[in-house]
């Protein structure tokens, strides 16, 4: 919460500094306006959520702009509440977590930390280094699954869907109750790349036919509105089932997820906060909600 207080600092004094004034008039809702679209809100998100405030406003009967900061605070809530949903395990022997997203998002870290968070949570982890492009990726991974001191399926030179198909069925073999499958970044728009994605979707569900249980798109926070974008173009590709917004300790501006909440509402099953094993929190729509108004 601190962490994540503190990435969206800066956001959070612009939104704050809205409030400062004595009266609630025009001028107020025409700067929050702008706060809220510096803060990658998103032109639809934003007139949303001034409407919506706006009726919260007269129904309260706000006289002090402060009053308006706190009704913002439950407008965003409000809106942010359908991305709040947490990840089931154990419905199925193993669970299996497709992971999928642009470069350098964040996947392979989440996994790391995601591993530990399931580890501490009693749930023996498989991991699948279906991201065969680099050798340097499937070392990655093999550090974390080190780290974690859980089982790694990889192969040099592999096909990913073939290595995918490999760890699930290790992972059935194995009684693992979880599979969590690493996949090499790529752009939306590099077809082939995402053909290759649906591929690896296609040929696990061969291993395991209620597979994957999860497919999850890694998105870094700093993504600004692309986000928005990435989440609609890997969702019609996959049908996504989470998101894991990283790197919300950084320069993050965080209004991304109104946004997503407004126009692709998957949901949030984790926000990451750093790059250590334990950096990675569940979403809360309220805690987010406070941490951006500052
Ligand atoms: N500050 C911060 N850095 C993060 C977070 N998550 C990931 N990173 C960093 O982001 C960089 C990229 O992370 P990776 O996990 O390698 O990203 P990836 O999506 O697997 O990348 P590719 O496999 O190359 O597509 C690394 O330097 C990570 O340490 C986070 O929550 N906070
Ligand atoms: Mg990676």
């Amino acid at each position: 919460m601190e962490r994540l207080k503190s990435g969206l600092r800066k956001t959070g004094s612009s939104i704050a500094t809205v409030f400062t004034g004595t009266r609630i008039d025009d001028a107020l809702y025409e700067e929050l306006e702008d706060a809220l679209l510096m803060a990658d809100t998103g032109v639809k998100a934003t007139q949303w959520l001034l409407t919506d405030l706006k009726r919260r406003v007269k129904e309260a009967k706000a006289t002090e702009p402060a009053a308006v900061k706190a009704l913002l605070a439950d407008a965003l809530a409000a809106l942010l509440a359908p991305l709040e949903k947490p990840l089931v395990i154990g419905e199925h022997q193993p669970t299996v977590i497709m992971v999928a997203g642009v470069n350098g998002a964040g996947k392979t870290t989440s996994i790391g930390k995601l591993t530990k968070h399931l580890a501490d949570h009693g749930q023996q982890v498989l991991l699948a280094a279906a991201d065969t492009f680099r050798a340097a990726a499937r070392e990655q991974l093999g550090v974390w699954a080190t780290r974690n001191t859980v089982e790694i399926v990889s192969q040099e030179g592999g096909d990913p869907a073939a290595v995918s198909f490999d760890a699930v069925s290790a992972g059935k073999a194995r009684g693992k109750d979880v599979v969590l499958v690493d996949t090499a970044g790529r752009l939306p728009t590099q077809l082939h790349l995402m053909e290759e994605l649906k591929k690896i979707r296609r040929v696990v569900t061969k291993a395991d036919a209620t597979a994957p249980h999860e497919v999850l798109l890694v998105i870094d926070g700093n993504t600004g509105q692309n986000a928005l974008a990435q989440v609609r173009a890997f969702d019609d590709a996959l049908q996504l089932t989470g998101l894991i917004v990283t790197k919300l300790d950084g320069t993050a501006k965080g209004g991304v997820l109104a946004a997503i909440a407004q126009e692709r509402p998957v949901p949030v099953y984790f926000i990451g906060v750093g790059e250590k094993l334990e950096d990675l929190e569940t979403f809360n729509a309220r805690e987010f909600a406070q941490a951006l108004l500052g």
